[in-house]
């Protein structure tokens, strides 16, 4: 390693004293061109269809490439998912893959791996940008513009809706970097419509039940709710659960938008009870191992790679399904 003369000096000068210096990395861990590698995937959750189809692509690309994937799943909970992190940089890992729950927690776990020389990509979801930086704390995020996945939906309700729309929004995970840029591109896009008031935005943490609880309990203080933006399909498909209990008509008396485009929704779509969704590929495996091996091979990877998502809407649900996660 090459040092500046000023550096050498006061190393030297240290070493006099008996202080023990550590060199700190600047920039990211390198990785070396091999045959195979280890690497570890630290999943957030796996309570819906999308965590499932994102796993299942994951590991499907590791076996065909013949690596060895340590796995783990942090059951919703921020905490369990940083020590999982440490988990894998304790079995010393060539690089770890994380879908961080949170922003601000897994920012820490982020920095951790650096300090240990482990390079991490991140997957769907990103951390804290003010915390940890791509390029620096980490190689890159892999996954869709979240801020464009509601602008859409804001949009498509600006070209939809009849009379005055009345909104509940089920927001995602708080804290989770999907719920706060689904949320704010969907605001903003609809921002300047005077036409459009969001009554409502509550936490229904990605998750069906919960979104149906919500949506409930909402609907109580709301009756004449008339549109449902549910962050992600899980929590539209709870939400129009709650609408059918309470005798309205999904899709007709409320009109229900959401992101993800799993199966399930898109069917729904294509029956008439959801009337938009934007999708969101789970299907990470083959863009997040090359990305790595590009990395090794030392190639410049950008700090964001955006995956490209389609939409559903009446007309085009049927066509899309045999496609759709
Ligand atoms: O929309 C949701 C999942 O982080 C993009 O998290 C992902 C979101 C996805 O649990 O269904």
């Amino acid at each position: 390693m090459k040092r500046s003369r000023t550096l050498t000096i006061a190393l030297a000068a240290l070493a006099t004293t008996g202080v023990t210096v550590v060199a700190v990395a600047q920039g990211l861990p390198k990785l070396g061109v091999k045959k195979t590698y280890k690497v570890g995937f630290a999943q957030t959750e796996s309570n819906n269809p999308w965590r499932i189809a994102q796993t299942k692509s994951m590991q499907e690309e590791a076996k065909r490439l013949g690596w060895q994937l340590v796995y783990t799943d942090a059951g919703g909970s921020a905490a369990k998912q940083v020590a999982d992190v440490n988990s894998m940089i304790a079995q010393k890992v060539d690089a770890i893959f994380l879908a961080p729950r949170e922003e601000k927690p897994l920012a820490a776990a982020v920095k951790n791996a650096r300090a240990a020389g482990i390079p991490v990509i991140l997957l769907d979801r990103n951390v804290d940008q003010s915390l940890a930086k791509a390029g620096t704390d980490y190689v890159t995020f892999i996954g869709s513009d979240f801020i464009q996945e509601g602008q859409r939906v804001g949009t498509w309700l600006k070209a939809n809706h009849k009379g005055q729309a009345r909104v509940i929004q089920l927001l995602g995970t708080t804290g989770s970097s999907p719920a706060n840029d689904r949320r704010k591109g969907f605001e903003d896009a609809v921002k300047s419509d005077t036409s459009i008031k969001i009554l409502a935005s509550q936490d229904g943490d990605f998750a069906r039940d919960k979104g149906r609880q919500v949506m409930q309990t909402l609907l109580q203080a709301h009756p004449d709710v008339n549109v449902v933006y549910a962050h992600n399909d899980e929590m539209a498909i709870g939400a129009i659960a709650a609408l059918e209990a309470a005798g309205k008509k999904p899709g007709k008396d409320v009109l229900v938008m959401s992101i993800d485009g799993g199966k399930e929704a898109v069917q729904l779509v294509a029956n008439g009870k959801i009337n938009y969704v934007v999708e969101c590929n789970p299907r990470f495996g083959p863009k997040a191992y090359a990305t790595l091996k590009d990395y090794a091979a030392g190639k410049k990877i950008p700090a964001k790679i955006i995956n490209p998502d389609r939409d559903y809407d009446a007309k085009t649900a049927k066509a899309g399904l045999a496609t759709a996660y």
